[in-house]
């Protein structure tokens, strides 16, 4: 008997019951018993496995003795990768239907501004005034984070005819891409990138890592995308580099604080969109099949998927 806890929001519990019976049946995995959090019945001591979800609200994982691994429904784990109750495996979200919602997000954000609908839009009043974009080739773009997400965006743009140059922590080969690392990488990547996507985690290494001074070395009227995660850019910085000009337009999908508060001033900015964390949405059906492969692979001894690297921070 394995006993497995579903500790997110109470609303997620009616999505993902039923996918996740399903899947952990087609895993091999008949005798599971599957509780919602708070779980009446349910002692802490007799859990096995940990779906976690950050609004459910479990900071202290120490009653949970048996527990074998916390599996996360999300893909970004700052909010619990340096709590120091975990002594479990922590394994993160990594799931195809996640991928293609960030390729479909980061395709149509960079294609809106690379054919700069926006202005189209704005010109419904009778005027004919033709101003033809560049080809893809003539626009290059920058992925800083090379991971699941970023490697899949830079491969959808580099199809799409976009030069794509990525950068990550580690030195990496990608098929279509290039690819840098590193301070010079960095600067690199930052100078050469006419639309700049972040898709980095949060850690203490990327928190701020666009501030000012990056900001100022991106080409003047760069766009950035932001569906990584909000702390990565100093908000300020950012501000004022769209009040100069050096920055012509934010698309964001996540902020420091969520729901962005209603007097932030990315809300009134002209040169912003605000996208209420909806770029990549985990879908129970795909990340119930995720949690239940390794819930198998666990009870039968083999290596978990997705573990995250908890002195990285991702
Ligand atoms: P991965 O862990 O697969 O990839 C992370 C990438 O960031 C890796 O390439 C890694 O480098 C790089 N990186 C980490 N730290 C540094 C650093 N200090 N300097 C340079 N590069 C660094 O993550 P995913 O691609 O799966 O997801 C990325 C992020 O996207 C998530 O952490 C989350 O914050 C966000 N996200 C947002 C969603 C949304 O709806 N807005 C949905 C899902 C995720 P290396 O390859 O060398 O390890
Ligand atoms: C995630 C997210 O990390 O939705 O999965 O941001």
């Amino acid at each position: 008997m394995v006993t497995v806890l579903f500790a997110a929001a109470p609303d997620l519990w009616p999505l993902y019951e039923a996918p996740l019976r399903t899947a952990l049946a087609e895993a091999g995995l008949h005798d599971v018993t599957l509780c919602p959090n708070p779980a009446p019945d349910l002692t802490p001591e007799g859990v096995d496995y940990i779906v976690y979800a950050p609004h459910a609200g479990l900071r202290d994982f120490r009653p949970f003795t048996r527990a074998r691994a916390v599996l996360s429904l999300w893909a970004g784990v700052e909010g619990i990768v340096d709590n120091p109750t975990l002594t479990q495996p922590l394994c993160r979200m990594v799931d195809g239907s996640l991928r293609q919602g960030m390729v479909e997000w980061v395709c149509g954000q960079v294609l809106r501004h690379h054919l700069g609908l926006d202005r189209l839009l704005a010109q419904q009043d009778g005027t004919w005034a033709p101003q033809v974009p560049p080809l893809a080739h003539a626009r290059p773009i920058g992925i800083l984070g090379l991971g699941e997400l970023g490697q899949a965006c830079g491969q959808a743009l580099a199809g799409l005819g976009f030069p794509v140059t990525g950068w990550s922590r580690r030195a990496h080969d990608v098929p279509g891409l290039t690819c840098r690392h590193g301070a010079e990488g960095l600067a690199t990547t930052l100078a050469g990138s006419a639309i700049l996507v972040l898709l980095l985690p949060l850690t203490p290494a990327t928190e701020g890592l666009l501030d000012a001074t990056a900001l100022t070395q991106l080409p003047r009227g760069a766009v950035l995308l932001n569906p990584g995660r909000g702390a990565l850019i100093d908000d300020d910085a950012l501000i004022a580099a769209l009040d100069s000009g050096q920055i012509a337009h934010a698309t964001l999908d996540v902020f420091r604080q969520e729901p962005l508060p209603p007097a932030h001033p990315f809300w009134a900015h002209p040169q912003v969109t605000v996208s209420p964390h909806v770029a990549a949405e985990t879908r129970p059906e795909s990340a119930a099949r995720v949690i239940a492969e390794n819930i198998r692979r666990s009870e039968a001894g083999e290596d978990l998927l997705h573990r995250v690297d908890r002195a990285a921070g991702y």
